[in-house]
């Protein structure tokens, strides 16, 4: 098991206790004010871009950061091949602003919020020492050397929110004993105030309240359909689909999408729930409440289920770019 399930699984644990000890006379420290302790991860991310440097081979995009000595490097935060960039995370009621880097997009497919990941990483603390993310035996306090596969709603919230801007790369399966070779992926770094990481929870390696640092290569990813229909849920989730590959959303419970576009700037989408019940098309087996299951809709007669840029309306048109899908269409079935 992963780490990062690990500690999920203890986040999980830690509320149930929480829970239970509500109904006894059990003392529980109350968490962190989000907004102090966000300005105190700021001070810990910018203290340490300023006073650590990094070196990152241009092939692998391995990273190292080390402190910086008498060498005279120029810091993660003056570089400039390797840009300090910032995005936003609107979380808590607090905009959460911190630094992402990008070295390399990537060039295939980009997941979306609700997608599941085939990913490299390694999790790195703010303390004053070399890391390199190419030495399999120096953890710090989580590491995935070979891809692992995620889902994105299953990880920290930080991650959610950037992997997005990422997309996957291609490779090359190995033959006769060599290893699997992997070209053209995203990869970049993430430094997390601890909000969008693990914030009260801690563990033996990861004391509660930590910023972190994520170095991060995107290898592979599999779109998800929540609601088994037959359409992804990337297809699922906004009013026009067709721009939805594009951007990466958060949920938010109370009307909308949170969007950020690829330059981080946040936008709303409105929620997609074609019949008005609550739930949202992604979840909901009948989108359009007309009490035909959407995989019944969409089914096309030569066999199997249409894609879903095939989906005709009512009439048959399956060109139109603003046609009503028929599945959307409560006539129509
Ligand atoms: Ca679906
Ligand atoms: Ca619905
Ligand atoms: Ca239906």
């Amino acid at each position: 098991m992963n780490n990062i399930f690990k500690i999920l699984s203890v986040f999980v644990f830690c509320v149930v206790m929480a829970a239970c000890s509500k109904s006894s006379s059990n003392y529980v420290t109350p968490i962190r004010d989000y907004a102090l302790q966000y300005a105190d991860d700021v001070d810990s991310i910018e203290k340490y871009v300023s006073t650590h440097y990094m070196t990152v081979d241009p092939v692998t995009f391995d990273v190292t950061f080390t402190k910086i000595g008498t060498g005279g490097q120029q810091s993660i935060k003056d570089q400039t091949l390797y840009p300090l960039k910032d995005t936003t995370v609107v979380q808590n009621g607090i905009n959460y602003k911190f630094h992402y880097i990008r070295f390399r997009e990537g060039t295939e497919r980009r997941p979306t919020q609700v997608d599941s990941i085939n990913i490299i990483y390694k999790g790195v603390t703010l303390k004053d020492h070399t890391i390199s993310e190419n030495n399999p035996n120096e953890i710090d306090f989580d590491a995935a050397p070979t891809p692992v596969w995620l889902k994105l709603q299953e990880v920290i919230s930080g991650w959610a929110h950037v992997i997005p801007m990422f997309k996957t790369g291609t490779y090359t399966a190995g033959t006769g004993g060599n290893p699997t070779t992997y070209n053209n992926f995203g990869a970049g770094v993430m430094f997390l105030p601890s909000a969008l990481a693990y914030y009260s929870n801690s563990t033996v390696s990861i004391p509660s309240y930590s910023p972190i640092i994520f170095t991060f290569k995107l290898i592979e990813l599999r779109y998800r359909d929540h609601d088994y229909d037959g359409i992804l849920s990337k297809d699922e989730r906004v009013l026009d689909p067709s721009i939805s590959p594009l951007f990466r959303w958060k949920e938010n419970p109370a009307s909308s999408y949170h969007n950020i576009d690829s330059q981080g700037v946040e936008f709303d989408v409105p929620f997609m729930d074609t019949d008005g019940d609550g739930v949202a098309n992604m979840y909901d087996v009948d989108d359009d409440g007309d009490h035909v299951l959407t995989r019944v809709e969409i089914k096309n007669p030569l066999g199997g289920l249409y894609l879903y840029n095939l989906i005709p309306d009512c009439s048959g048109n399956t060109t139109s770019a603003t046609r009503v899908r028929k599945h959307l269409d409560s006539a129509c079935h």
